[in-house]
């Protein structure tokens, strides 16, 4: 194990940091570099780059098989697959959603000319509360998007059901969720469709991209027309669109990572059993967990810094980045308090105490296939250092 050293160390000794060269959160995983470049080479022989090729087609197929779905509906992003699941589905006027989510969920209706409607969390599983998404709902709401938070499920029966009974669309921002199941059903078959992020920081990445995932033809039908700008054949536009395609070399990623899932979830996995193992030993820290009965990705690795620690989440912080661990806010401070949203709704905050109290408190620690050795227990060492060793 390396030498810990407190930030103050560092400052006065100049000495160096635990680790060399930083450890990021969101490290991409690379499953096989040699089925990728395969891949590659085959796509310039056929010299087709884009547009419904052959290596999207297999993508797609396996990844609806994957989830047991009927349509995967691959997007250059997580965001732009958003943007089109929301206006397959026709939502206008205002949509309610979490603010403690990543800024691109409230975005991607905001871009659209929607008002996101921010309700507050449980702070016991950090996803939308059903009670207050009741309390937001107006003559004007269309919609809920649900967000599985690091991957933990949304509670999408209580959900369900404030739908049917306000007649309101349901979705899931499921970009923390690829890999995980609810109720034993993979993530992916809830609401009308469920948007995956296949972004580079996430445990499984096509470098950027993303997918609609559904059950309703006829919506799998009119984001594939979305996605390549209406075209529904050569000359013939019948619908407005954009260009949401994924491309050919970001589906062969896609491909060399898919057959390497379970490795890179296996590795999630001890990296968050020893991290909880560990840091929840330290009076004051709780590493979040998940339910050991469903899959889980465990990309996120989350660490709750209560008030009853000795030192608040920032010093923590600070103690990790002088270590060269470049942990992470997410999702602080709330999309409420991001621009536009800080400007256009300046007294959301009100009805989210529990967003802006948990978003003070959580660290997303660094993790995946490409952590050195022993890391963990290092980077909980800095930590019990900071918090016990200094009392
Ligand atoms: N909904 C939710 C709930 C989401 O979390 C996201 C994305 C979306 C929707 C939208 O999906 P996409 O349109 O992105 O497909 C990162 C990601 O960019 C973003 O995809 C992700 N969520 C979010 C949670 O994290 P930032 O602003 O933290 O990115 P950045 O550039 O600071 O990178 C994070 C860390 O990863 C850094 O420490 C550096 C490291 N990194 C990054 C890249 C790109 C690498 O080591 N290698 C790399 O190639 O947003």
């Amino acid at each position: 194990m390396k030498t810990i050293r407190t930030p103050l160390d560092l400052a006065i000794n100049g000495a160096a940091p635990a680790f060399a060269e930083p450890l990021h959160v969101g490290r991409p995983n690379v499953g096989s570099r040699d089925t990728f470049m395969k891949l590659a080479g085959e796509m310039f022989d056929r010299r087709w780059f884009s547009n419904n090729g052959p290596l999207l087609q297999e993508f797609e197929n396996r990844v609806a098989a994957y989830l047991g779905v009927k349509h995967c509906v691959a997007m250059c992003n997580g965001t732009i697959a958003l943007e089109i699941a929301i206006r397959a589905l026709g939502l206008t006027g205002e949509v309610i959603v979490p603010s403690y989510t990543f800024v691109a969920t409230a975005h991607a209706l905001h871009w659209q000319g929607i008002t996101p409607v921010f309700a507050d969390i449980d702070p016991a599983t950090h996803n939308i509360d059903p009670a207050a998404v009741r309390r937001m709902i107006t003559p004007r709401t269309t919609g809920i998007i649900g967000v599985h938070l690091w991957g933990r499920p949304a509670p999408v029966d209580e959900l369900q059901a404030i739908a049917n009974e306000h007649r309101l669309q349901l979705m899931f921002d499921a970009a923390h969720a690829f890999g995980c199941s609810h109720k034993n059903s993979m993530i992916g078959r809830f609401g009308r469709c469920e948007v995956l992020s296949f972004h580079a920081t996430k445990f499984f990445n096509t470098f950027e991209g993303g997918a609609v995932v559904t059950e309703d033809d006829d919506l799998a039908d009119a984001m594939r027309l979305m996605r390549n700008f209406g075209f529904a054949g050569y000359d013939n536009v019948i619908h407005p669109g954009t260009n949401g395609k994924m491309i050919e070399v970001c589906a062969a990623m896609g491909l060399a990572n898919l057959d390497h899932i379970d490795t890179v979830i296996a590795a999630n996995q001890r990296n968050h059993n020893t991290y909880k193992l560990l840091l929840d030993a330290i009076p004051g820290l709780e590493v979040l967990g998940y339910n050991n009965n469903e899959h889980n990705n465990f990309q996120y690795v989350v660490l709750d810094v209560q008030e009853a620690c000795l030192r608040t989440r920032d010093e923590l912080l600070a103690v990790l980045v002088a270590e060269n661990v470049l942990a992470r806010k997410y999702f602080w401070p709330g999309v409420h308090r991001m621009q536009p949203y800080r400007d256009l709704y300046p007294h959301a905050g009100l009805m989210l105490p529990e967003t802006t109290e948990l978003a003070k408190r959580m660290i997303v620690l660094p993790t995946g296939t490409t952590l050195p050795d022993d890391a963990v227990e290092t980077i909980a060492a800095i930590l019990e250092q900071a918090i016990v060793g200094s009392t």
